[in-house]
């Protein structure tokens, strides 16, 4: 197969450390975050792929019962839980990927609060946010495993696998490459670094479907998510150098569509010209939740969504904003200020 990335010694380690509680499992449990997209459920999916060849017994758990669309093709997607309340499968170990915090799991963490305490719970993610929320005996250490460089989590898991000696067959690199096709819009964002492709080149060698990743994430819509794009774009409009839409309840109701069909329409409007960071907003009982993207030198929304209790990465993060129309154009006047606020401090000038 010709050069293969080799795991780092950071990799080395901390796959070691992991290993101990996933060997002593025998049931574990896989849930993935709400509002999911192709990274939670393509790294979620592939490693259980891995720990199933294994030999372990993996229940992979869309925590609000929902799987995006555009990952019902992943191998393995037909046999997601879906999560609709009670208590939680019997397992022995919890093993959450690309989830930054507990609440990301919904109602799943919520109910199972207690058993995530109790662990042993392991977290495997790249948000620079990430809380660490997973335990093995009472202790954090050990058992999360946070890589901020990495582009996307299904990255770490190829990584972690060759850690691992894991043998990766062609139906977990495909959903591995959907993790990283998803996360870096098909190795397009600033995240993606040279062992990103490196990766990707395993794994197209390790027999991924390319094309079916690349057709299901980004070439085919159905006819209801081309009618919401053109309300959420008609709609678009600037606070100051935001640029900013909405989703409703109406719009989607109008469009014929579900939330998750205005995937990738923000990464759209984030390409205006002028536009310091894009905000698309989707209308929930009495709250906002906030999509922020940005293409500027210097802006980190991250940093902007945690300072509304959210989070997320530099370039792409998301919060929740209680309230309704006042608050909303509170808080894009606030970001305006903030953004404008790091551009300052970065010492770039500020266009006009
Ligand atoms: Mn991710």
């Amino acid at each position: 197969m010709g050069q293969v990335v080799e795991p780092d010694e950071t990799y080395r380690e901390r796959a070691a450390a992991l290993w101990p509680a996933i060997a002593a499992a025998r049931r574990i449990l896989c849930p993935f975050h709400i509002n999911a997209d192709p990274d939670a459920v393509g790294s979620t999916l592939g490693i259980c792929h891995l720990l199933a060849g294994a030999g372990k017994a993996v229940t992979v758990v869309a925590s609000d019962g929902e799987v995006p669309a555009t990952t019902r093709f992943l191998p393995g997607a037909g046999d997601i839980a879906r999560y609709g309340g009670g208590p939680l499968p019997d397992a022995d170990l919890i093993l959450a990927l690309d989830s930054s915090d507990p609440e990301r799991l919904g109602d799943l963490f919520a109910i199972g609060r207690e058993r995530f305490a109790a662990g042993p719970t392991l977290v495997i993610d790249h948000h620079v946010t990430n809380t660490r929320f997973g335990t093995v005996d009472g202790e954090a250490a050990g058992a999360n495993f946070v890589d901020e460089r990495a582009a996307a989590t299904a990255e770490m898991v190829y990584l972690l696998a060759r850690a691992w000696g894991l043998p990766l067959a062609p139906e977990a690199a495909t959903c591995l490459l959907a993790g990283v096709y998803g996360d870096t819009l098909s190795l397009q964002t600033t995240s993606t670094t040279p062992r990103t492709l490196r990766v990707v080149a395993d794994l197209l060698a390790a027999g991924a479907d390319l094309t079916g990743v690349v057709n299901n994430l980004y070439r085919t819509r159905p006819y209801s998510a081309v009618r919401l794009w053109g309300a959420i774009l008609s709609r678009a409009a600037w606070s100051g150098q935001v640029l900013w839409s909405e989703i409703t309840p109406e719009m989607l109701a109008e469009a014929g569509a579900g939330d998750g069909e205005a995937g990738g329409a923000i990464n759209f409007l984030t390409g205006t010209v002028g536009a310091r960071v894009t905000v698309l907003l989707h209308r929930g009982e009495g709250e906002w939740r906030a999509g922020l993207r940005t293409l500027a030198e210097g802006v980190d929304v991250a940093a902007i969504a945690a300072r509304f209790g959210g989070g997320g990465h530099r370039k792409a993060a998301g919060c929740r904003i209680a309230g309704g129309p006042a608050e909303r154009d509170a808080f894009l006047r606030a970001v305006d200020e903030l953004t404008a606020g790091q551009i300052a401090d970065c010492g770039l000038r500020i266009a006009d």
